[in-house]
């Protein structure tokens, strides 16, 4: 066990420091425990649609509250760039290798009987809950309530798994998950701490938004990002992928325009996509994506002008989705408010991992390329904690772990790989804070078709090396080329630092013991 971590929770609840005062201190809020953990997590939702990380695109004043409470952190990172592994490694602490769920392939099932912080707090006398996205096929342990999506689930009239049955719900998905957590929250026992992990859907693909928010966007025209006509020069595996809009996004799955012929598969795809709707619902859906169509059969776009048509209907549908995840996130503040909850609560927001708008043309994620390796966190704090502001020390979702435990008063497992972000939020500065990023995306081949890599990034620049069917290796000055752009491994000027970065991501991967590491994989 870490001492340090439960010492920490001691100073933290208070009692040890009060007793120490004399009597004439200033009085000061001590935080005091055991906190709530009110942990939200939505699904491909990227910082660039979250207006307080870019104003660019979409409005999101539910989430730019928590930030404006509480904190935002700046730089925030994943280790694996996809939902399972992403959910595999936040609950247990620690990086896919060591928790033995690296990708979302179908032989790939989450071991429930190993540790993770849930049990912890079960076992600390917490009342546990998950609603919504699981997505780690074995059936949740540690929660005292669980009703889960199958897979990646539904938008519309989606399928609940409970302990007992798999059921039908009437509406919006995001709005069930919301309404089942406050459910929860309701009933719980009144006189035990709680955490209920709320784990939303959106914004995944196909992008399916209520029928309520059709229309909303429909007037905004997107500005195409720099980005977007990337030649992908110097990075072979960028080259590689199968993440294009021009190319891999479907027109009639994700940009949901219906086909005329009733005989092809196209339409078969189409039918699924409407397929949990019911007929007045469909009406409403094939009144607004009919015009769509009619529209787009008219223009008949092509070249460029079909890739920005598609990059255009994406991006509405992505921001209608982000805006039922914003209400919902409100709803749940609210609630917290109303209850006399915010005081002793942490509120935490964030998504499995980041997302390409149209950066490099892309969609999806999986590259350990800035928008998908970032994903998007803020957090409204409980009394004491006086943090506010931005935190830019670099932090993954391994330390969600560490942190709900420490929040809680449990002493943290030696075994755990993150370090609980605590101190942070006290507003310490602790110089020994990481200074690298450990990264190791496995699933390949598969869909969208991104190679094997693992890297290294530090404040300024990142080591990346694809190892399995190619051997590639590519170094960014992320000053210099934000976009990532421009490969200079093998420039003789970069020999130094490339050498430093090397060592580092040796001591990273022994470090965590990782058993696939660049000497074998060359
Ligand atoms: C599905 C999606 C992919 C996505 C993976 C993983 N295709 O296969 O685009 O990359 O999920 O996403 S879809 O047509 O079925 O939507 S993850 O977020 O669950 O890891
Ligand atoms: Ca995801």
């Amino acid at each position: 066990m870490k001492t340090l971590n439960s010492k920490l929770f001691y100073s933290l609840t208070g009692a040890a420091a009060v007793a120490s005062l004399p009597s004439c201190a200033p009085k000061q809020a001590e935080p005091q425990g055991p906190y709530n953990i009110v942990y939200i997590m939505t699904d491909d939702h990227t910082a660039q649609m979250m207006s307080c990380y870019d104003r660019r695109y979409v409005h999101t004043p539910n989430l730019d509250r928590i930030a404006q409470d509480g904190v935002r952190f700046t730089n925030s990172f994943v280790a694996n760039s996809l939902s399972g592994p992403s959910r595999a490694w936040m609950i247990t602490g620690k990086h896919s290798h060591a928790n033995g769920f690296a990708d979302n392939e179908p032989g790939t099932v989450f071991d429930n009987t190993q540790q993770t912080f849930p049990k912890l707090l079960q076992a600390a006398g917490y009342q546990t809950a998950v609603v919504g996205k699981w997505h780690l096929k074995s059936v949740p342990t540690g929660f005292d309530y669980w009703e889960i999506i199958p897979g990646q689930g539904d938008y519309y009239n989606p399928r609940f798994i409970t302990p007992q049955d798999t059921l039908r719900n009437e509406g919006y998905i995001s709005d069930i998950i919301t309404d089942k957590s406050l459910k929860w929250l309701d009933n719980r026992d009144k006189e035990k701490p709680f955490c209920i992990l709320i784990h939303h859907k959106a914004c995944h693909r196909e992008w399916q938004p209520d029928l309520k928010y059709l229309n909303e966007y429909e007037d905004v025209t997107f500005p195409i990002p720099d980005t977007f006509y990337d030649n992908y020069e110097g990075r072979v595996a960028a080259q590689a992928q199968e993440m294009s809009i021009a190319k891999d996004m479907k027109l009639v799955a994700d940009n949901k325009i219906i086909p005329k012929d009733e005989k092809s598969r196209d339409y078969r795809s189409y039918k699924y996509a409407v397929s949990r709707l019911t007929p007045e619902e469909k009406a409403i859906y094939d009144e607004f994506y009919g015009k769509i169509s009619e529209d787009f059969y008219a223009k008949n776009p092509q070249g460029n002008d079909l890739a920005e048509w598609k990059f255009q209907r994406y991006m509405r549908d992505y921001a209608k989705v982000v805006k039922s995840v914003d209400d919902n996130v409100g709803r749940v503040l609210d609630y917290l408010e109303a209850n006399g909850l915010k005081d002793n609560t942490l509120v935490v927001y964030t998504s499995d991992q980041g997302f390409y708008m149209g950066e490099h043309g892309w969609f999806d994620k999986r590259f350990m390329y800035e928008e998908s390796f970032r994903t998007p966190l803020v957090m409204s704090l409980p009394e004491g904690f006086e943090r506010k502001g931005d935190i830019e020390e670099m932090v993954q979702n391994i330390d969600y772990a560490p942190t709900f435990l420490e929040l809680a008063g449990v002493p943290v497992p030696e075994d755990i790989h993150g370090e609980s972000i605590v101190p942070l939020l006290k507003g310490e500065k602790p110089a020994d804070w990481r200074k690298s990023l450990y990264y190791h995306y496995y699933e390949f081949p598969a869909v969208h078709m991104v190679k094997r890599h693992y890297g290294v990034r530090t404040d300024r620049y990142k080591l990346i090396h694809y190892y399995n069917d190619i051997d590639v290796w590519e170094l960014f000055d992320l000053q210099e080329d934000p976009q990532e752009l421009n490969n200079l491994y093998g420039k003789p000027e970069y020999e130094q630092i490339t050498k430093q970065l090397m060592e580092e991501l040796k001591r990273l991967q022994e470090q965590y013991d990782d058993p696939i590491r660049f000497a074998q994989a060359k």
